[in-house]
């Protein structure tokens, strides 16, 4: 039998660029020629741009670029405007919100204002670009998945950054722009409260997590196992016989008696990748409002030893007389 020729061959086809579909009324032209470049081709489509910018993409871009100069300038006064210090020390370097102090009112600028105007303006540009990919999504007829998807990462972006430190009445609870900083707060919070490896949800989130690599890497597997047969046909082959798609569907039920369908395995992995940060959002909503130390919530509730039950107690080695207990 031929072998159907897939996506998945090192031909590359060079042909007219194609602009994309004519879009209704009311939408901008798009932006930039197109331009054919072999080795994007290798990694997905040759073809670069053209780009849709219009209103709400122009709009979410100048807000993320002034957000991101803001927490660029900040860090670079805290080096003293040395450019190179600055290049040197990058991953240390912080943009902090307001200390605790301040509550929830306006602090003077270097006192975590600057974090208040650049989390402002990030999120204004995260929720415009939102509704750019709502919008595209319906202006090409398409369902409105991604937009969805992306709104369950937002959901947990605004808990940390705006919806927890409002109710725990402190801008000072929000996560500082930064890369080893915002890591340091992930660290402190989780010993702050507790141990988060006991917060449920966040157990939730990790299973949907490595849940969502796990579906991830068997559906490209699969995909590619039967690209063959034109795997990558995924949907004109649901109801064909004997198909890449039925080997697909074949192979999991031979090996482990349970097939997901064409459809269906789009729908776990959707749900899969939204849950992760949908039931994180709500680990982290509770915590420090609900509940405030997960180690001893999880003791109350019957899943963590208490400490000396497990392990015996710990001596001060200090109080110890040549390794011995006096
Ligand atoms: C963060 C939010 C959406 C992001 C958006 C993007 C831009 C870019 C650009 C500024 C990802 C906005 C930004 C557009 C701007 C510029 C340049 C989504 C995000 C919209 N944990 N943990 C999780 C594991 C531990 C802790 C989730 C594993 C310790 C805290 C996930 C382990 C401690 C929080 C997860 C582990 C701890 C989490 C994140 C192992 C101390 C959270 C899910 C094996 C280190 C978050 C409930 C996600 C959460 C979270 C995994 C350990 C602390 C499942 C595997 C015990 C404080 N952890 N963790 O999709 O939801 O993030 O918790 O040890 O807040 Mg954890």
């Amino acid at each position: 039998m031929d072998e159907y020729l897939n996506l998945f061959t090192r031909v590359q086809a060079v042909g007219p660029a194609n602009h994309g579909i004519d879009l209704p009324a009311g939408n901008s032209p798009r932006t930039g020629e197109p331009l054919l470049v072999h080795l994007f081709g290798r990694l997905g489509n040759a073809q670069i741009g053209p780009v849709y910018l219009g209103g709400l993409g122009v709009a979410s871009l100048i807000l993320g670029i002034l957000s991101i100069n803001i927490m660029g300038f900040n860090m670079l006064a805290s080096v003293d405007w040395d450019p190179i210090q600055f290049v040197r020390q990058l991953p240390w370097l912080a943009l902090e919100p307001p200390p605790p102090g301040y509550g929830l009112s306006l602090p003077p600028m270097n006192q975590g204002g600057w974090w208040m105007l650049s989390g402002a303006l990030l999120t204004a540009s995260i929720l415009l670009w939102w509704v750019r990919t709502y919008r595209r999504a319906r202006q090409l007829g398409m369902g409105t998945h991604i937009a969805w998807a992306f709104a369950a990462a937002i959901w947990l972006f605004l808990v940390l950054g705006f919806i927890r430190p409002v109710l725990m009445g402190s801008w000072g609870e929000a996560v500082p722009f930064g890369i080893f900083p915002h890591l340091d707060w992930t660290a402190a919070f989780s010993l702050r409260y507790g141990n988060l490896f006991y917060n449920p949800f966040h157990a939730l989130s990790i299973a949907f997590l490595y849940g969502s690599a796990l579906l991830f890497a068997m559906h490209g597997a699969t995909i590619l196992a039967v690209s063959r047969y034109g795997g990558d046909r995924e949907i004109d082959q649901i109801v064909d016989r004997g198909t890449a798609s039925e080997r697909a569907a074949l192979f999991w039920r031979w090996t482990m008696g349970f097939n997901a369908t064409m459809e269906s395995i789009h729908r776990w992995a959707w749900w899969f990748a939204v849950l992760t940060p949908l039931t994180g959002g709500i680990g982290i909503l509770l915590t420090g409002t609900v509940v405030d130390n997960w180690y001893l919530w999880a003791v109350k509730h019957g899943f963590a030893a208490i400490y000396p039950a497990a392990v015996p107690p710990v001596i001060d080695p200090a109080t110890l007389v040549q390794g011995v207990k006096p």
